[in-house]
């Protein structure tokens, strides 16, 4: 193990970290950003503070649900231009690569494979680097108040980090377009309507619906919803053949694995019980 697993009495982790906050709710990680003096800019500190705690967050049982968000009035106003960008600059071509390296490795390596639902609750300020961990996310909800841009345009470098390439998957080309080359910025409304979120709701909601949100994913089978979550993330690279006969093998894989047996239990409680109509609602759940 390479991290330093802090550990407390309760032989459970302490998230005590300078630029990332944690707080346990119910099932759901509340994980935060942590630089509103700065608007939430994602240094090279945040960014190996942020792979720590995901890293942790993975096998830590408060965390059922991983909402991502940003502490005050920003999201994140995205990569920090002074100390990512300009005081890497001098640096050998090594360290720049292991710097941009250590913010995809959470930002979207982490984050897009995690083994637990993952929701960006999008609350403010939100520019440039900052979608990479946002699209990365399964899931989003934005403030109408929220400001979005892809500001990068406006200060002469192209969205990298894998913005653009996902900016033309989740958008349709033609606002992706317009919004990577005039770096003008949007509300939360708009990224709804584009499909960079699937909802906006007034600031004063948000809170309250994301935690909605987790509490429903929660009443699913972890095991069934880590595959499904797997699954749709890779079939979007092969053809069609094969995602189908990748989809079989996923799906025996996951009965195998899946310690509650709940296709049997929901087949039971809708054939023979019928007690539930899965097309309305979940099986009921025995554990958690
Ligand atoms: N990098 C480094 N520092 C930042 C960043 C950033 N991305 N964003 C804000 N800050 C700092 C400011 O320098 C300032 O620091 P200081 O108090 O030490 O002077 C502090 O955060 C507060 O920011 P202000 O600009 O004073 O706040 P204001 O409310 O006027 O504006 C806004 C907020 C619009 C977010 C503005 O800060 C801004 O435009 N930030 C940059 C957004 C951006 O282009 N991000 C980069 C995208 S490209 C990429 O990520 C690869
Ligand atoms: C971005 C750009 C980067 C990077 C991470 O535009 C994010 C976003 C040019 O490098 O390393």
């Amino acid at each position: 193990m390479t991290q330093s697993h802090k550990q407390s009495a309760s032989d459970q982790p302490v998230y005590d970290y300078k630029t990332v906050k944690v707080e346990f709710e119910d099932g759901i990680a509340w994980v935060s950003l942590n630089r509103p003096e700065k608007k939430n800019a994602m240094s090279p500190t945040l960014n190996a503070e942020m792979y720590e705690v995901l890293d942790q967050l993975e096998f830590d049982p408060r965390c059922k649900i991983l909402v991502l968000t940003g502490e005050g009035e920003s999201f994140s106003a995205g990569m920090d231009l002074k100390e990512y960008f300009r005081e890497t600059d001098g640096e050998s071509a090594q360290f720049k690569s292991k710097i941009r390296g250590a913010a995809g490795a959470w930002q979207w390596r982490k984050l897009r494979f995690y083994p637990k639902p993952t929701i960006a609750m999008v609350n403010g300020w939100c520019f440039g680097g900052a979608f990479t961990p946002f699209i990365a996310c399964d899931m989003a909800i934005a403030a109408d108040e929220a400001t979005f841009g892809l500001s990068e345009i406006n200060w002469g470098i192209i969205p990298g980090g894998n913005v653009t390439r996902a900016m033309m998957e989740l958008c349709g080309e033609r606002a992706a377009m317009y919004y990577i080359m005039t770096g003008k910025t949007f509300g939360g409304k708009k990224a709804a309507e584009i499909g960079l979120v699937n909802e906006s709701v007034p600031l004063a909601e948000l809170r309250a619906q994301t935690r909605e949100l987790a509490q429903l994913l929660m009443t699913k089978n972890p095991t069934v919803l880590r595959s499904a979550k797997h699954a749709a993330r890779r079939v979007v690279g092969m053809d069609w053949d094969l995602a189908e006969e990748y989809l079989a093998a996923k799906a025996a894989q996951t009965q195998l694995n899946d310690e509650e047996k709940g296709r049997i239990e929901g087949m039971k409680q809708f054939l023979d019980d019928k007690t539930i109509r899965p097309g309305l609602e979940g099986y009921k759940r025995k554990v958690d």
